[in-house]
């Protein structure tokens, strides 16, 4: 039996649910707001950590790809080469460049934060801006973003749904093929499981366990934070003992219940 350990917080969660669905696999979801507590080791302590009988993976990418190798019914990949890199291109996009601005925006929305930054909001909307565009341009006269539904919009989707949340929102006037592509997403039987798992996940979010006071960033949140020049309000995150860490002596994967037969 497939497992997933999944939290409706996790846009990577997200988008293997979507992925499964789409598959028509059967799978059992754990539960997993709290990443070190979770009882599949992922040595960098985040999820998804999907398991496969005695087969565990993880990170979403190679997820989604196992998931194609192994179960070929209904490709999430499509299998033109070209349509395949596009995928790939926008679910590295989404991964390494959405993710980064909506996720660390949202912090501010649950966590327990120090005061933002001068000028992060600025820093954001500028970046969110010209992926708006594109993803705009992908899906001119396109129902989805490489034509047939796929990991591609499974990977975009998810942070595109949180960007009104974060006062990011793309413009529905000039961005009238994302309106509609939204839409489309969220009207499929994959869309609805989505938004009803993220629903009742707010829902009781005082219920959930979530750490608000420690933050793992995350290598590429990381990466934008500091690019855009906010490196000395990090830095008093890491002094003030804020921040989670995926590697390294206090590797949040170290509080793990599987850590001791793994590490
Ligand atoms: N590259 C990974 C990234 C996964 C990731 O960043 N997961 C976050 C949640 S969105 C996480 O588990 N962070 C650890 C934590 O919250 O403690 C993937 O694609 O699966």
């Amino acid at each position: 039996m497939i497992k997933l350990y999944f939290s409706a917080f996790s846009p990577y969660c997200r988008k293997v649910r979507m992925a499964l669905e789409f598959k028509k696999l059967n799978y059992e979801i754990v539960d997993s707001n709290d990443v070190a507590k979770i009882n599949a080791w992922n040595p960098r302590a985040e999820v998804p950590v999907l398991t496969d009988g005695e087969i565990t993976l993880r990170n979403s990418a190679t997820i989604l790809e196992y998931l194609d190798k192994v179960y070929a019914q209904h490709p999430v990949f499509p299998s033109n080469p070209a349509a395949f890199a596009l995928a790939k291109e926008w679910e590295l996009v989404a991964d390494t460049m959405i993710d980064p601005i909506i996720t660390n925006m949202s912090l501010w929305k649950w966590a327990n934060m120090n005061p933002k930054p001068e000028g992060l909001d600025e820093a954001a909307r500028k970046a969110i801006d010209p992926i708006y565009d594109r993803l705009n341009q992908q899906l001119e006269g396109s129902e989805f973003i490489v034509g047939e539904l796929s990991a591609a919009d499974f990977a975009v989707y998810p942070h595109i749904t949180g960007a009104n949340f974060v006062d990011l929102p793309f413009d529905p006037g000039k961005h009238s093929n994302i309106s509609a592509w939204l839409k489309r997403v969220k009207a499929t039987e994959l869309g609805r499981i989505d938004m009803k798992a993220i629903l009742d996940f707010w829902k009781n979010l005082s219920a959930q366990e979530v750490d608000r006071d420690r933050i793992n960033w995350g290598t590429y949140r990381l990466e934008w934070f500091l690019a855009n020049g906010f490196h000395e309000w990090f830095l008093n995150e890491v002094r003030e003992d804020k921040v989670l860490w995926s590697v390294g002596p206090k590797n949040n994967a170290l509080n793990s219940p599987a850590a001791k037969a793994n590490a």
